[in-house]
């Protein structure tokens, strides 16, 4: 109730997009079969997402309103562990969005936030307004983590060669089947997880880190999501009465 007042709020306060209402929702439901839990699929990913932020040379973190309003701290605390940017990037880009964002982010601690400066280049795969981004951001980024993200963008993204990690609750999307790494699991859960994973692996050298990032295979933790939802929903079936 907590998180969907918050939601409500940033909607009424232009951070969220009406529909961002409706995503989160569809979140929501894909949450209930997780049981509201990380399980190891997400943990498996997570560890993959960490190699991939250290091991590219410019990673650089995408920000819409639903993540900005859910876990605005926790973003801010995984640029600072990544040294990754992040940047203001919107599907709906009504006037006041950006601004809002930005205040949000900079309350939250933020020093520097990219996609508000008007140094735009853009992404000609794309129709929608997110083919807008910032040139010193995504534009020449190795490796862009895009949580709660339309398909048309990480197919997008994909296609220009840069790595694609993403966070959704819903293994049937787009995204998580089109990113080269999905982490399947709440964004609110995952982000302190993935910012002490990069903490922790710092430490490790190159060839650790593409290990990790080798050995992650995002079909199959996709599949070991979807076999997890419908195996306890069969596990609750038996003790309906
Ligand atoms: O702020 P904007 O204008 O950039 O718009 C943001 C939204 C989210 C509205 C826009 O990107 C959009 O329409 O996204 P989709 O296509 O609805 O995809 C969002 C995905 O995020 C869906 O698959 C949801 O299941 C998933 N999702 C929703 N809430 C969460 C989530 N995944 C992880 N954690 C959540 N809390």
């Amino acid at each position: 109730m907590m998180i969907r007042d918050l939601l409500i709020r940033g909607c009424e306060e232009k951070v969220v997009a009406p529909a961002g209402l409706i995503a989160q929702g569809r979140g929501e439901a894909f949450d209930y079969l997780l049981g509201e839990k990380t399980e190891k699929f997400a943990l498996s990913a997570i560890d993959a997402a960490a190699a991939a932020f250290l091991l590219a040379e410019y990673p650089v973190i995408s920000v819409n309103g639903n993540v900005a309003c859910l876990a605005p701290e926790a973003l801010v605390k995984l640029s600072e562990a990544s040294g990754a940017p992040l940047e203001i990037n919107l599907f709906y880009r009504e006037p006041g969005r950006e601004e809002a964002i930005l205040k949000v982010l900079k309350d939250a601690g933020a020093q520097k936030v990219l996609g508000v400066s008007g140094k735009s280049g853009l992404i000609k795969e794309l129709s929608s307004d997110r083919r807008i981004v910032d040139l010193d951001g995504i534009y020449r980024a190795d490796m862009v983590f895009v949580p709660l993200e339309d398909g048309d963008r990480t197919e997008a993204l994909v296609k220009l060669g840069k790595k694609v990690v993403t966070v959704d609750l819903n293994p049937l999307s787009r995204t998580p089947n089109r990113a080269h790494v999905a982490i399947i699991d709440n964004i609110v859960r995952v982000l302190p997880l993935l910012t002490a994973s990069i903490g922790e692996y710092r430490k490790k050298g190159r060839d650790e880190l593409e290990h990790i990032y080798d050995a992650y295979n995002n079909a199959e933790a996709l599949g070991q999501a979807l076999a997890f939802m419908g195996e306890r929903l069969l596990a609750l079936s038996k003790t309906v009465r």
